[in-house]
This record gives C-alpha cells, sequence and structure tokens, in this order.
C-alpha cells in the first residue's frame, strides 16, 4: 500500500514538473508562419499579382483572411483569401492583389484558422520597386531648420555682391 502511493506520488510530481514542457509544445503546436511570397520584409522587383502564405500546421478550409493594404491603409487584395490548392498538406494559403500595384511598401495582416482549432493572427511587409513610379526626390543633405538659413545667406550674399558691381561701376562712371 505505502508502495502503490509512493509510485502515485512520483508520477505526479514528475507530471507537475513536466507541466511547463507540455503547455510549451502546445503552444508551439499553432500554424504560424513558416514563410511568404513576397517574403517577409523583403523587396520585390516587379508587381506581385498574389501572396502566399505558408504555415506550420494544417489549416481549416474557411475562416482564413489574408489583407493587404498599401501605405495610405487602402485595400489592394481581391478580398479572396482560400487555401493553396496546390499543397495537399492545407498549409498554404493565398490571395490575389489588384493588378499593377506602385512602387511602395505594403502590409500583410494575417489571420488563419487551424486545423486544431487554435487561430493565429500575424503581420508583415513588403516592398515593391520596380520602377513603375518615379522615386520620391531625395531629401535635402541640409535638415529642414538650416535650408531656409543656407538659402538666405546665398541670396544675402548674392545682393551684396550684385550691389558692390553695381557701385563700382557707378564710381567708375563719375
Ligand atoms: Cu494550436
Amino acid at each position: 500500500m505505502l508502495l502503490v502511493l509512493r509510485i502515485r506520488h512520483i508520477i505526479a510530481l514528475l507530471t507537475l514538473l513536466m507541466m511547463p514542457f507540455i503547455s510549451t509544445s502546445l503552444a508551439l503546436a499553432h500554424a504560424d508562419y513558416v514563410s511568404s511570397e513576397p517574403p517577409a520584409d523583403g523587396t520585390v522587383t516587379a508587381a506581385p499579382e498574389r501572396i502566399v502564405i505558408v504555415f506550420s500546421q494544417e489549416l481549416k478550409p474557411e475562416g482564413n483572411t489574408i489583407r493587404v493594404t498599401d501605405a495610405r491603409g487602402n485595400q489592394v487584395d481581391r478580398g479572396d483569401t482560400t487555401l493553396n490548392r496546390n499543397d495537399p498538406n492545407r498549409k498554404t494559403l493565398i490571395v490575389s492583389l489588384n493588378p499593377g500595384l506602385s512602387d511602395g511598401v505594403y502590409t500583410v495582416n494575417w489571420k488563419n484558422a487551424g486545423a486544431d482549432g487554435h487561430s493565429e493572427t500575424g503581420r508583415f511587409r513588403f516592398t515593391i520597386s520596380a520602377g513603375t513610379t518615379p522615386a520620391a526626390a531625395p531629401l535635402p543633405a541640409t535638415s529642414g531648420a538650416e535650408a531656409p538659413w543656407l538659402a538666405l545667406l546665398a541670396t544675402g550674399s548674392g545682393a551684396l555682391l550684385i550691389g558692390w558691381a553695381l557701385r563700382r561701376r557707378v564710381m567708375r562712371q563719375s
């Protein structure tokens, strides 16, 4: 009897000790972001036609959304997020984009419905740099506070020079 109790105690103790590891493995057992096209924080040289995201686990066929917005917050996806039929493991989501997206930074917000009943969310950005829109003019080397003073100085010295030249001319003529 005493021995049985001890074994039970040992099992209980071992279970308690294992708890953090069990909960950690459960926490890892979600459909997390693995990779995407375009890649997170990546730059593409042509406007992509769709976003593809691969997750670590199987997803439900419904309840997944990928939303893509441009730098102004305008939605640029077509709201047709589906499981990628080319992935027999059902781990890939796909959404199509408006054609001919211009250069800029885009944000991808995703929410998935894992087959295990857990839902995960995340976001990443990517940049289109295809040269389709003129790049923004480079910022002047001087800061905004200094620039007016430099302009004023240049104008001032220019005026002084002209004034000096005119005066010399007038003095010569007289
Ligand atoms: Cu899970």
